[in-house]
This record gives structure tokens, C-alpha cells and sequence, in this order.
């Protein structure tokens, strides 16, 4: 059977495109970020399909996945000549993408460039002091994107920001959209499917390719932007049209979700498990839980339904410090979750974190062990990073702990602000062993080969064998090239007039149903 293949040329179809939406790069990836690989970048993909529906030509340019560095990039919009820009930004996008704007106003002095994500939601002051950036979106940008291409006046486009004159003009809140089936199903068709891969180890199948089925998370963990965020839904319905699609015309066979708690909403996942089962939808699956949002009924239905690993957010073995971040979930909670998943035949990928504020070299050892004694298939660490938009960015910078707000480096695999008890030294150096202490161990090292089922898997295990030994493997890529997203002088740029806010925003402030507007 011949699957739908997409070329993308990035060549307008008339005298210019209508719009381009940027995924800018993500340069500083150091050790852990050589592991990691990517799938699409699924809101882009979801404004894009906003525009399209209203007959709009838009591009996708996904500079991560492709390796764009800013001279192709730059060749690319010569060519486009796009009336509107819009770029996605994390924190760890903060540089290239200011540079993208720029280096896009600079070959198409008439484009309107607009921002969004969760960095510039939470930063907006900060986005638009830079005169490239016209706009910036807070919260979803799927109608804000499309109000403002269709030449809505900005006063009238609620979620939008903007400068006038040296100040910001901050629009009503727009109301969080409950029903996620009034936005189309993203428009996968504008990237090419041979550009991303799923993270190591965490596929049965391949092609793989990502999916939403909710957005928001009831959960309140100080340092995560989904917490306290509304949560809602995509219909069963549109779901299982999704997934068809790209099984049955793209070939694909796995399946990523991406929602912050796939299992948030109980009885959505009830009827998904059986409409999977009922209309046979050959595709396996992975998604993320919380610890204490996974019941034995939930793991058999997953377990039936495809889903053949599932990632937690474990975060420390130290009661102590899992209260401090607002997750005070017990470890016989975590024990009895991984039970249940493996007596279903589910993998479990933990998630932990060091680097907590209150850290000790003994709580440590005490989140290495509780790896270890969980008995869990996959293990996986970061160092705890304070972003823009979370309570705990919003604490540490109030009391001055912050040792730089070089959001490039907000990668979690460098320390970025001070701790109470630690250095960072000490920090990093716990986190190359514990590593090797996790899978090189003898049980350790038999589940892994277990898991061998086929070369793909197989190079994974080796990529990851070089990487935790040797850290010399290196993706090839023009390196130069792509580097150069990072000498962009931002600073220089920068108009200081434009007075920044005392205190930071919070992600929950635009990502909430709230009844009076936070942002006036
Ligand atoms: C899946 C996921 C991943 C995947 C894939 C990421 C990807 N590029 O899609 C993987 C595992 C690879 C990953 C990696 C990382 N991730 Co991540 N990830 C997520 C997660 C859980 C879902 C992303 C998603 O698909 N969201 C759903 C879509 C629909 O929402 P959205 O992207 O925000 O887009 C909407 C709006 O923001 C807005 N919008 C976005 N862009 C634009 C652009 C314009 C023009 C407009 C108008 C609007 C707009 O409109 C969109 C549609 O409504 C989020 C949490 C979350 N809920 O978002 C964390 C999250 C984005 N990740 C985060 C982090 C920190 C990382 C890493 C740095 C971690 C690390 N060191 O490994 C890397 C960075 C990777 C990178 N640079 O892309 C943080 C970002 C925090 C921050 N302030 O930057 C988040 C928010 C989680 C958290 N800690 O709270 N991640
Ligand atoms: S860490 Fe997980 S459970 Fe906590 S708020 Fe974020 S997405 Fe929700």
C-alpha cells in the first residue's frame, strides 16, 4: 500500500505567501539534549490549520528538526516574501528566535511578525522590546494568529499584545477554548513526516508521529507552566479521525501523545481505550501520566488499547522536597503505579529531577535509589530549571536566587540559580554517575537487552551506550552554521524604554478560565 508523502519547497503558490510559522531552533543541547529527538511541533501545526480553513497559504518552517541555521533561513523568506511571520518561543528558543524576526523584517520590511508560546505569553514586555516584534499572542494562538491575518484591527483581537508608542497595550484575555474540536485537526500535510523521530527508546513502531488529545493539567507543581492550566478535550470522535488518518494515508504505526496527563480525564479515556479496541486501529502508543492518576482498570484499558509505555513525572525520591514543588504524591503511589503497569505489560519511563533548592547530596541518593528499587524500564534526569511562567521562576527571582536569565541556557542540563545547600559542580556530578549507577547495573542491563526488537532499537541502545561513556557522539549537522543561531546580539537590539513588569506572569494566568482578566 503507497502511504501520502509530503515535499515541502517552501516556494509561495502566488506572488507571496501568506503567512510563515517559524519553530526556531533550540541550540545549547549539551549531553541529555544529544538524546533527544523530536516530533512536530504541534502548535504550529494547529494554527496552521486555523489559517488554511480560511483559505490562507501558510508555510511551515521548522528550523529545529531541519537544521535551518539563520543564512538558509534567510533564503528561505527572500523567497517566500510572507505578509505575516509568526514564531513559536520557549525559553530555550529566546536568542534565534529574536533573531528570526529580525533577520525576517530585515528581507521583507512590510512583514508583521507576531510571537507566541509560552515564553513570550509570560514575557511579552520583554518580546516586544525587541522592534522586530509587532505582536505577541497570549494563550492559544489559533484565532489570535488568524484575526490578525485577516486584518482584524489589533484593538479588537483579544490574547494580543502590542507596542503603542513606549508602552504595551495588553487586550482582554481571550477565553480558553474548552471544546478543542472547534480548532481543524493540525495541518500535517505542511511538514515532511522523514523529519522527526521519537525520542530513544520510547517506540515499538516506526514511522512515529505526535498527537493531542487534551491541553491543561490540574496539577499545581511549583516549577512546571501546565500547572493549575484549564484542562480540556478534543472529542472522542475527532480523535479516532486523527489517528486514522495517519495510520491508513501516512503510513504511520506509532504514536506519541503529547497532553500534560493523558489520563487526567477518566471517562475520555474509557471511551477512547474501547473505540480503539472495537474499530481495531493497528497502532501503538505512549503517553504521559501522573503517578497518582493511574488506576488498575486505566492500566488494562491502555494496555489493550495499544499503549505500550507510559512516562512519569516522578520527580525525587525526598518526600520533603516533593512537597516543596507542590507534588506530594507517596511512594507506595509510585510503587503500586509501576505494579500495575507492568502486570499489564506497560513500560514505565521515569522521569526524576536534582537540583531541588533544598537539595542535599543524601536526597540524592535517596532519588537514585527510588529508581532503582521502582525497578523502572527507562530512566531519565534533568536539573531542576526554573522557567519563566512557573511559580518557582516567579519565587527565585523575587528573592534574588537566579544566577542569569540567559534563557538560551535554560536548558535543564546547567544550574541556574543557587541553591541552599549545593554547588553546581557538585550537582553535575552527580548527574553523570547516576546515570551509569541506573544502567549498569545487572538487572538493568539484561531489561535493556530485552527490549532489543529490532535495529532501530538496537542503534538507540548503542547511541545511548556512547553518549553516557564517551559524550563525543554528535548528530552530523553543519555545525557552524547552526551555531550561528547563538551570535546574534540581542542586546544590542533591544529598546530598554519599554519598561518591563516588577513581577513576572504565570502561565495559569492566561491558560485559566478566570473571570476577572489578570493581564489589565
Ligand atoms: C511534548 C513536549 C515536549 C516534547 C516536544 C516539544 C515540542 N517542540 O513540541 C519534547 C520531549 C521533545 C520536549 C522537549 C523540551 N521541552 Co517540552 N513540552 C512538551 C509539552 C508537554 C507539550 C508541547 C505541546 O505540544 N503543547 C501543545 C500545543 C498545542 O501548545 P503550544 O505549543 O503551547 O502552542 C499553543 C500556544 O502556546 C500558542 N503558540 C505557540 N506558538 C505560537 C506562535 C504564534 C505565532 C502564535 C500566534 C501562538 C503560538 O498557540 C499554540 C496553539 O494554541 C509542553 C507542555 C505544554 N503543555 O505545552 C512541554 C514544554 C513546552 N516543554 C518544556 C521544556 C522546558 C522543554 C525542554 C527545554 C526540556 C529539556 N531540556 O529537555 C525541551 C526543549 C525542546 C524544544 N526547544 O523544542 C517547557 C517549556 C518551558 C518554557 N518556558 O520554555 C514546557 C512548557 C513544560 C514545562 N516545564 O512546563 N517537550
Ligand atoms: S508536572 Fe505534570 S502533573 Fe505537575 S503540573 Fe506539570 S504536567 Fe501537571
Amino acid at each position: 500500500m503507497a502511504f501520502r508523502k509530503n515535499v515541502i519547497t517552501w516556494e509561495p503558490r502566488k506572488e507571496r505567501a501568506d503567512v510563515l510559522l517559524v519553530y526556531p531552533p533550540w541550540v545549547v543541547l549539551g549531553f541529555r539534549g544529544r538524546l533527544q529527538r523530536m516530533l512536530p511541533p504541534l502548535g504550529v501545526l494547529s494554527i496552521a490549520s486555523c489559517l488554511e480553513e480560511k483559505g490562507f497559504e501558510v508555510h511551515v518552517v521548522d528550523c529545529h528538526a531541519r537544521e535551518i541555521g539563520p543564512d538558509r533561513f534567510r533564503s528561505i523568506v527572500r523567497r517566500l516574501r510572507p505578509r505575516f511571520v509568526g514564531i513559536s518561543v520557549l525559553s530555550s528558543h529566546y536568542v534565534p528566535a529574536n533573531f528570526i524576526a529580525q533577520i525576517s523584517k530585515e528581507e521583507v520590511p512590510d512583514t508583521i511578525v507576531i510571537v507566541g508560546g509560552v515564553h513570550s505569553e509570560a514575557h511579552p514586555e520583554e518580546m516586544l522590546q525587541n522592534p522586530s516584534i509587532d505582536g505577541v499572542c497570549r494563550g492559544d494562538g489559533e484565532r489570535v494568529m488568524t484575526e490578525v491575518v485577516e486584518g482584524m484591527p489589533w484593538e479588537k483581537i483579544d490574547g494580543l499584545s502590542y507596542r503603542l508608542g513606549e508602552t504595551v497595550q495588553h487586550n482582554r484575555p481571550r477565553p480558553v477554548e474548552m471544546d478543542l474540536d472547534r480548532y481543524p485537526l493540525p495541518s500535517y500535510h505542511l511538514i515532511d513526516f522523514d523529519d522527526y523521530f521519537p525520542p530513544v527508546s520510547s517506540y515499538k513502531a516506526l514511522p512515529a508521529m505526535n498527537v493531542l488529545m487534551t491541553r491543561g493539567c490540574p496539577g499545581k507543581c511549583t516549577f512546571c507552566n501546565s500547572a493549575n492550566t484549564t484542562l480540556r478535550s478534543r472529542s472522542v470522535d475527532k480523535l479516532m479521525e486523527l489517528l486514522k488518518t495517519l495510520r491508513y494515508e501516512y503510513g504511520v504505526k506509532q504514536i506519541y501523545f503529547y497532553d500534560d496527563t493523558f489520563t487526567a480525564n477518566r471517562r475520555m479515556v474509557k471511551e477512547f481505550c474501547r473505540r480503539m479496541v472495537e474499530e481495531r486501529v493497528d497502532l501503538s502508543w505512549i503517553c504521559y501520566v501522573r503517578g497518582d492518576m493511574f488506576n488498575e482498570e486505566t492500566a488494562r484499558m491502555l494496555s489493550e488499547a495499544g499503549c505500550h509505555q507510559v512516562l512519569i513525572g516522578i520527580e525525587s525520591g525526598s518526600r520533603t522536597l516533593m512537597e516543596a514543588i507542590g507534588k506530594p504524591i507517596q511512594h507506595e503511589v509510585y510503587q503500586r503505579t509501576v505494579a500495575l503497569a507492568h502486570k499489564v505489560n506497560i513500560e514505565v519511563r521515569g522521569s526524576f529531577i536534582i537540583g531541588h533548592l533544598d537539595e542535599t547530596k543524601e536526597t540524592m541518593e535517596e532519588t537514585l535509589q527510588f529508581a532503582i528499587d521502582l525497578d523502572l524500564d527507562l530512566f531519565q534526569l534533568a536539573i531542576m530549571t526554573p522557567y519563566p511562567g512557573t511559580q518557582m521562576f516567579k519565587q527565585f527571582k523575587a528573592e534574588g536566587r537566579l544566577l542569569h536569565e540567559e534563557f538560551s541556557r535554560y536548558g535543564q542540563n546547567e544550574l541556574v540559580f543557587r541553591l541552599n545547600h549545593l554547588s553546581a559542580e557538585q550537582i553535575l556530578r552527580f548527574e553523570r554517575t547516576a546515570f551509569r549507577k541506573f544502567y549498569f547495573r545487572p538487572g538493568a542491563v539484561i531489561k535493556q537487552f530485552k527490549r532489543l526488537r529490532n535495529l532501530h532499537t538496537l542503534r538507540d541502545l548503542f547511541t545511548t551506550f556512547l553518549i553516557i561513556f564517551f559524550e563525543r557522539f554528535r548528530k552530523k549537522r553543519n555545525v557552524a552554521e547552526w551555531e550561528k543561531w547563538l551570535e546574534f546580539d540581542l542586546e544590542a537590539v533591544l529598546n530598554k524604554r519599554i519598561r518591563l513588569p516588577e513581577t513576572p506572569r504565570l502561565t495559569f494566568e492566561v491558560r485559566q478560565n478566570v473571570e476577572e482578566p489578570v493581564f489589565h
